[in-house]
């Protein structure tokens, strides 16, 4: 049976794929290129160095291992001037709800994010206390598609793959959940996140009860 709910942070419970955006456009723009938003989508749920290698292969720029560092901490210096103003009304609709839905079911929840930044937003939107376990990007060596963040929140919770369900808004953390074994609820576009095992377009669109019934 169903034990535990694991949440991806970015594009499920706030929205700062768009601030991801803004800081990675900004830093293309400098570099002399641009990044569309159609491009971001491959950007979602992958980590921070390797959305730079993404990048910058886009804009066909080879570059010392010392200048890329450099470029990832501007980057984050700019989303996180993005985030720090982030406050509670910047969780997204239905998320309140249902996680009172969740504890009522009596469901244990981990965050499953490969952000280095997880903690912080989760303290700026008052969502620290909502998780039994936190799994963020300095607790993890691979990011998205690679399964070791829902694997590493099961085995926080002390459940098997079996008893986890993952929900998750990216290609590559759709992937991450499957990889690690578990029910995966997508939540946005069918075109986008074809692997899912059930396809909401938020998580305003779902009530607990319809998920376990789905999960059977
Ligand atoms: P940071 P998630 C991911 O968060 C984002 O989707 C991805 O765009 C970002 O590059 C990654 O975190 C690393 O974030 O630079 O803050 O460490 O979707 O796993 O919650
Ligand atoms: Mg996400």
């Amino acid at each position: 049976a169903i034990k535990a709910f694991l949440f991806d942070l970015d594009g499920v419970i706030v929205d700062t794929a768009i601030y991801h955006y803004q800081a990675w456009r900004r830093l293309a723009n400098e570099l002399g290129f641009d990044i569309s938003e159609e491009f971001n989508e491959r950007l979602k749920g992958v980590s921070r160095t390797d959305s730079l290698d993404i990048i910058l292969a886009h804009g066909g720029l080879i570059l010392s291992d010392e200048k890329k560092a450099e470029l990832a901490a501007q980057k984050n210096k700019w989303y996180l001037d993005l985030v720090s103003r982030m406050t509670s009304d910047d969780i997204l609709p239905g998320v309140a709800t249902f996680f009172s839905q969740v504890r009522k079911a009596g469901l244990e929840t981990a965050l499953g994010s490969v952000s280095k930044n997880a903690p912080l937003i989760l303290e700026r939107i008052g969502m620290t206390q909502a998780f039994d376990a936190i799994i963020d990007g300095t607790k993890i060596s691979k990011g998205k598609p690679d399964p070791e963040v829902f694997a590493k929140g099961a085995q926080e919770l002390d459940r098997q793959p079996a008893e986890c369900v993952v929900f998750e808004d990216a290609v590559a953390g759709v992937q991450a959940g499957k990889r690690a074994g578990m029910f995966v609820v997508g939540l946005g576009s069918p075109d986008v996140l074809t692997e899912a095992d059930l396809i909401a377009p938020s998580l305003e669109a779902l009530t607990v009860e319809e998920v376990l019934a789905k999960v059977g």
